[in-house]
């Protein structure tokens, strides 16, 4: 079972400059192969197809623990998103004023015309998540190199994006999400190193630059945020600090377990967007409800009218 927070993972602080290309870009991050959901998805079945859990647990937990945290990291991705395309057409609702013009020149018009300015399960080029990215073979040494590997080229995808958006929404999260992709590929590396002997950690970074170059990634390993696995429970899954404990192999300092999910930020109000017939508030008219609710269900209405009616909960 999962609980959930209304909060997020980081502070995300609303767009400089809104942009549905650098939004069309952060997708990548998202729904891309080397995305948020898959690395989500992943880990979810890996752990739910888990075998001979009792013999491997340090190894289940880890997993578990890992895919917990995804979760809040798709949500992340998606308000980034979301931050990034507010606002990036005329607000009104006229259509005669042609509001969604600058969709005709986004990289990603299903921002516009299948959803209201709204992250979607796709890559940057508008390409479906698909759940062909998902490997999970029941070998947990082959699930753990493909993690490995998952975690490497997901590294990849975040530092091209950071190179390709300044926006500060965008490097926020990206920064957030190098140090927390870092730890996952940590992790991975000490359990193959547990699994086999092999020293895993020799072969970081990858790619070969340090997060330390990104500012909005340094930020949080100053305050130690690459040196903390997630226990997402606050009595189940502990046995993954068998596996995270010991030297970080990059900078060697010490790596703990916290129990318990991270406190987390209140999620930024996204404002609504008339043009997209948004919601905008309770400014509702309750005749014209009831007018409504009279023509879809005259039954209701009949029965309303007799004194015997019983009372009934909702239409
Ligand atoms: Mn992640």
């Amino acid at each position: 079972m999962i609980t959930r927070f209304d909060k997020l993972q980081t502070e995300l602080p609303h767009p400089e400059n809104p942009s549905p290309n650098s939004a069309a870009a952060v997708q990548e991050l998202l729904g891309g192969k080397f995305g948020e959901m898959s690395t989500f998805m992943n880990y979810t079945f890996q752990s739910f197809n888990f075998r001979g859990r009792n013999e491997m647990r340090p190894f289940y937990d880890l997993i578990a623990n890992i895919a917990a945290e995804e979760f809040g990291h798709i949500e992340l991705v998606s308000y980034a998103i979301n931050l990034l395309l507010t606002g990036t057409t005329e607000r009104g609702d006229d259509p005669a004023a042609t509001p969604l013009a600058t969709a005709a020149d986004a990289r990603n018009t299903y921002h516009f015309l299948a959803s209201g300015q709204q992250a979607l399960p796709m890559d940057s080029q508008g390409n479906f998540w698909t759940g062909a990215n998902v490997f999970s073979s029941g070998n947990l040494k082959l699930d753990l190199l493909h993690n490995f590997f998952l975690e490497c080229g997901a590294r990849a995808s975040k530092i091209r994006v950071y190179e390709t958006v300044d926006d500060p929404t965008a490097r926020a999260c990206v920064g957030f999400l190098l140090v927390r992709g870092g730890v996952h590929i940590v992790a991975y590396a000490k359990a193959l190193e547990k699994l086999s002997g092999v020293d895993v950690g020799k072969l970081l970074p990858i790619p070969d630059i340090s997060n330390k170059r990104f500012p909005e990634a340094a930020k949080h390993e100053a305050r130690g945020l690459h040196r903390k696995l997630y226990q997402f429970s606050p009595q189940d899954y502990p046995r993954a600090g068998e596996i995270w404990n010991g030297p970080h192999p990059e900078d060697g300092s010490s790596l703990e377990l916290e129990i318990g999910a991270p406190e987390g930020f209140d999620p930024p109000d996204l404002e609504a967007e008339p043009q997209l017939t948004a919601p905008v508030g309770p400014d509702i008219d309750p005749e014209m409800f009831q007018d409504i609710a009279a023509r879809l269900f005259p039954e209701d209405q009949k029965r309303k009218k007799s004194p015997k009616r019983k009372v009934r909960a909702g239409i």
